[in-house]
């Protein structure tokens, strides 16, 4: 894989979110957020914890997990430390290891990105950075800590793609008005929004709304193994009560709205200013018919609705899909025209988080049970990575990450076809290894793996751009960097750097580190 098999003005980056990375989660006049709360709650977020305990035994890495991830760090500005792009911060944190490495002035992370020859760097701001309680008069030190990130991306020639929400939600506007709950928020984002626009747009040239509502829904809402954990079957011992035949829709159709009218606001003030683009990042899964039988073709079809079509039919067509409204009736929210004209040409790419694929089989039984019930989201299918005995892939390290390269291109042809050819960008694509004690460093750093998901998958993504005639126009690479996996927490590694975290959070480049370098070089 080289730049030759991409088109002119390709962009290769890799990608991250403010609370995997950034650590410093008190510093900065920094304002709770949902995350912080969950991962400090007794006993934490359960079921990642259980998996920790196994898999980690070094105490440092122990305490890290206790703690959420204070200790990975904050990205490193030219070899600045997140104290010194803050110059008035009381350095305040708990744990106060964010930014250990920063401090010994190697590298910055910027740099590193260069070294691989990337062109651009996507990664959130914490809301709870800008607007302590999430609203209100924005928090100076904050604005300071993204300009002085955006303007080293831009001085060493990468340009930043910039999500708003990856799901560190203000804590106050959870403990006010139960977040995303309620349509109050719709205006608070609005407001977050704009002051972001304003703040950084004059370099900031790609927005992305929000990050996998799909998987914010869900996880927050429905299973509760995320914040703000909330299920109405007990998944697991601190779930929060919450109704999850209601509350998942509720939640998808007011980030929806939030996005809209962001959207409006951004064309409305400043598009012709900034000239910049506006997306969202959908998380989706390619979903491959068990069979040739239709009602399993239809089953497939169903889990993409519920997935990637909860949110694309509703931005591009202005309405839910038909068999959402069919399956979830009452239970679904419904937009008045005035909001689907706010929805409809609200993005002008469609940002895609895309890591592994299944097969689908209808099953009666649950999609009897779906209408009875009232209760699931799951859309009636089986999902499995088996047909007669054989996997769809190898896995990585995460249960639920399959390696099947072909899929990417079928879910791009998708798209294609569905939605009348629109721009996309895949905003992530990656794999993950164990991050097991048993693994020696030198084995850990030949990722070979990797290597192989990521060739594969481009090769595929190649393909699908040059033969299908999809409109792909960059590729970030999930993740610069190992970090911290949400309810998965430190027992798995995405990055193409290893961080030891037993030495002060040191970045040692793994085997694909030098692969991207060789495949993205300029000239050959
Ligand atoms: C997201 C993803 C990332 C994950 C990555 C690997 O919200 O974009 O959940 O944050 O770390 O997808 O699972």
């Amino acid at each position: 894989i080289s730049r030759d098999d991409f088109p002119n003005g390709f962009v290769f980056g890799t990608a991250s979110s403010a609370y995997q990375f950034e650590g410093a989660v008190d510093e900065g006049r920094k304002g709770l957020s949902i995350w912080d709360t969950f991962t400090r709650r007794p006993g934490k977020n359960l079921p990642g914890y259980l998996i920790r305990l196994q898999t980690t035994i070094a105490s440092d890495a122990f305490l890290a997990l206790c703690n959420g991830p204070t200790t990975c760090c904050s990205v490193c500005v030219q070899g600045e430390s997140w104290i010194s792009a803050m110059p008035t911060s009381p350095s305040t944190s708990t744990t106060g290891s964010s930014d250990l490495r920063c401090l010994q002035n190697g590298p910055g992370d910027v740099d590193l990105m260069k070294e691989l020859g990337m062109d651009a760097y996507r990664f959130s701001i914490s809301w709870s950075r800008i607007f302590p309680n999430g609203t209100g008069e924005p928090n100076q030190e904050g604005i300071d800590y993204y300009n002085s990130l955006i303007n080293a991306l831009l001085a060493k020639g990468m340009q930043p793609f910039v999500t708003l929400f990856h799901w560190d939600l203000p804590q106050e506007l959870e403990d006010r008005y139960e977040g995303w709950l309620s349509t109050q928020i719709i205006e608070d984002f609005e407001h977050y929004a704009y002051t972001c626009f304003k703040a950084f747009g004059d370099r900031v040239k790609h927005w992305i709304t929000f990050n996998e509502p799909h998987n914010l829904a869900i996880q927050g809402y429905d299973i509760g193994i995320q914040a703000p954990g909330r299920c109405s079957i007990l998944s697991h011992l601190l779930c929060k009560k919450g109704n999850s035949s209601v509350e998942p829709y509720l939640v998808a159709h007011n980030i929806l709205l939030s996005h809209a009218v962001a959207s409006q606001t951004y064309r409305l003030h400043f598009q012709e200013s900034q000239g910049g683009f506006i997306g969202m990042a959908l998380d989706t899964k390619w979903y491959e018919p068990i069979s040739e039988a239709e009602e399993d073709v239809a089953a497939a079809q169903r889990a993409i609705d519920f997935e990637l079509g909860w949110f694309l039919d509703p931005l591009i067509f202005g309405r839910y899909p038909h068999s959402m409204q069919r399956l979830v009736g009452k239970r679904l929210p419904i937009f008045t025209q005035e909001m689907s004209k706010l929805l409809v040409n609200s993005l002008d790419f469609i940002g895609i988080n895309h890591y592994t694929s299944l097969y689908v089989r209808n099953d009666r039984m649950k999609i009897r049970k779906f209408i009875l019930d009232d209760a699931s989201t799951d859309a009636g299918v089986i999902k499995t990575p088996l047909r007669d005995g054989q996997m769809i892939g190898e896995m990585a390290a995460s249960r639920w990450l399959y390696i099947v390269p072909w899929g990417i291109r079928k879910l791009m042809r998708y798209i294609r076809e569905t939605y009348a050819n629109p721009k996309i960008i895949i905003t992530e694509n990656g794999m993950d290894d164990l991050n097991s004690p048993f693994t020696t460093l030198s084995r850990a750093l030949k990722d070979e793996k990797r290597i192989q998901y990521h060739s594969d998958y481009l090769s595929n993504l190649s393909a699908a751009i040059r033969e299908d005639g999809c409109d792909v126009s960059g590729y970030f690479v999930w993740s610069l960097l190992d970090n911290w996996e949400w309810n998965s927490g430190y027992t798995v590694r995405f990055g193409l750097y290893y961080i030891d975290y037993k030495k002060n959070l040191t970045r040692i480049p793994k085997a694909s580190v030098s692969w991207f370098r060789d495949a993205l070089q300029k000239e050959k």
